[in-house]
């Protein structure tokens, strides 16, 4: 079989943000578009002749043309073998496990995480390294440069090939092996956590409601609940991945997940809730009358995770993202670890993890995850969360009372300007940028800026720097506002401010989050004058 040379053009501005290309379904549905980014990204790896991609992907609609599609190009450009999820469905912590654990070169992976899914939805497309994480900023970079230049792609012309039956197929030299996406991972986990105390805990009566959102890990989560862990049938809901996620916003925060959050708020609540998002990598966790922020997910289970078998040994550090609260760093101060604070990406912490720095990293955006692969890891979280409870034999409200009156409580909150006019949104963060230096000292709404400074990273390993990576505005009283314009976005800006407020120990942890970050949240609107840029106050999520 000849590989076809097909004649293409650039592709503008499509530039990978956050997390790989995101744009609009129709966008990559466009004839040779895909082809274009795929053969831009083949090319920016000088190749792919001899090697072992992972291909697969969330399920969202054009997921199944779109992984056609690259196999016959991965095919016409002399792979040698493609491990892809049955029906092309692979979570991003799977597909991530199965490019570290076949030693494949890299991987593809087909999503737009939490975004919605559908013709009118959102797609994208990420380029994962050797290591199983997403590619580094020089990889996207070449990525980038590529799409400015390239004039032609290559591909096999054959039929689509059958994907619904594990094995191995022949397309052209290449070999196409199809492999169950769940079994591998099921098997990662229970090297980590303690089945049997977790299946003791199950057997007690302890009840889960875990939301997969129609999304990927319903059949991950069905398996290790229900099959392996003996949680009752029907104590994973939304379990049948669907193109369109049934029409819902896969994302597991408090707005999206609200039929979840009802139930965990009401008298009928099991004793943990959870969901998991389009490609699951990212989780809520949600005890009785509790939701718990990512933040705190992340430091209560740096704190506890020698209760599993897996981080018996202790922590190496602990990593978190510059927006998410500093509850993790003080963990990590009392078990005398290193703690690291990386820009917003969770590419940031594949060397910190790489090199043996941290054992545990997190992210305010609902990501936790370890050193088990090199992607965020939603099931991961709740298995962790599980064993935890299974030893402490204690509530999730308990716990974290217990841990604010250790550590005290970082009160913490994101909200979410979306769709807002670039424009607008660049400009805001050009005028708040050039007026950093002058606003310490300065009172805004009755609270003085301490501090103020555009974060900027310098990678231990690679010895990159990273800069402008969001403005830090700090305040008196152990107040911190952060804003950043997100890099998943696929319509506008969205303007992301992440609020925080610390309540040492001995003060009140009970207090409502919003109302612990009002002054906060006031002066950082009226510093920014955020009714001049975006013509509005009020934020349309608040997480
Ligand atoms: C992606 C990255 C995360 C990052 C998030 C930020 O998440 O994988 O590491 O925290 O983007 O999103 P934004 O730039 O919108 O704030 P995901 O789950 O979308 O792949």
């Amino acid at each position: 079989m000849t590989p076809q040379i097909v004649p293409t053009k650039p592709i503008e501005g499509q530039k990978p943000g956050t997390s790989g290309l995101r744009k609009k379904t129709r966008i990559f549905m466009q004839p040779g578009y895909l082809e274009t980014y795929v053969q831009a990204t083949f090319d920016a790896l000088g190749g792919v002749v001899g090697k072992t991609l992972v291909v697969g992907g969330d399920g969202r609609f054009f997921n199944a043309e779109a992984i056609q599609t690259i196999l016959k190009m991965a095919a016409g450009n002399g792979a040698s073998r493609v491990i892809v999820g049955q029906n092309g469905l692979l979570s991003t912590p799977a597909a991530s496990h199965l490019i570290r654990l076949n030693g494949a070169d890299g991987g593809l992976i087909l999503s737009a995480s939490h975004n919605p899914g559908g013709i009118d939805a959102d797609f994208g497309v990420k380029y994962n390294i050797a290591n199983g994480g997403p590619a580094p900023e020089a990889v996207t970079d070449a990525i980038f440069q590529r799409t400015l230049e390239i004039d032609a792609y290559v591909t096999l012309g054959t039929p689509d090939i059958d994907l619904s039956q594990l094995g191995e197929i022949a397309l052209g030299g290449m070999v196409v092996q199809v492999v169950d996406p769940v079994a591998d991972y099921l098997a990662l986990m229970e090297t980590l956590f303690d089945f049997d105390a977790l299946r003791a805990l199950f057997g007690s009566g302890f009840t889960l409601r875990f939301d997969a959102m129609h999304a990927v890990t319903g059949p991950y989560a069905k398996a290790l609940f229900e099959d392996r862990l003996g949680a009752p049938a029907g104590s994973v809901v939304n379990a049948v991945p669907q193109p369109d996620f049934a029409g819902g916003h896969p994302d597991p925060n408090p707005v999206w997940a609200k039929e979840l959050m009802d139930l965990m708020m009401s008298d009928s609540a099991p004793d943990f809730g959870a969901a998991s998002d389009g490609d699951g990598d990212r989780n809520m966790v949600v005890g009785r009358g509790l939701y718990v922020t990512p933040s705190d997910s992340l430091a209560v289970l740096a704190a506890n995770a020698h209760l599993a078998p897996g981080y018996a040994k202790g922590l190496v550090g602990v990593a978190r993202s510059m927006p998410t609260s500093e509850a993790s760093d003080r963990v990590a101060a009392k078990l005398g670890i290193k703690s690291y604070e990386t820009p917003t990406g969770w590419k940031f912490f594949g060397t910190l993890l790489d090199i043996g720095h941290v054992t545990i990293c997190g992210e305010e955006s609902a990501g936790t995850g370890s050193d088990h692969v090199r992607e965020k890891d939603g099931l991961w979280a709740v298995l962790l969360w599980l064993n935890i409870l299974a030893e402490r034999r204690q509530s999730v409200a308990e716990i974290l009372t217990d841990h604010w009156a250790t550590f005290g409580r970082d009160y913490f909150s994101r909200h979410d300007f979306e769709a807002v006019p670039s424009d607008a949104a660049n400009a805001l963060m050009d005028k708040l940028q050039g007026t950093l230096s002058t606003l310490p000292g300065q009172s805004f709404n009755g609270l003085t800026v301490t501090r103020a400074d555009s974060f900027s990273y310098l990678d231990p390993v690679d010895g990159t720097t990273s800069a402008n990576q969001g403005l830090r505005l700090f305040f008196e009283g152990g107040g911190r506002a952060v804003l950043r314009l997100s890099g998943t976005g696929t319509e506008g800006a969205t303007l992301r401010v992440y609020l925080s407020q610390y309540a040492p120990k001995g003060a009140d942890h009970h207090r409502d989050t919003q109302e612990a970050l009002r002054q906060i949240s006031d002066a950082t609107a009226t510093l920014c004058d955020f009714p001049d840029f975006l013509g509005r106050t009020t934020p349309d999520v608040m997480t």
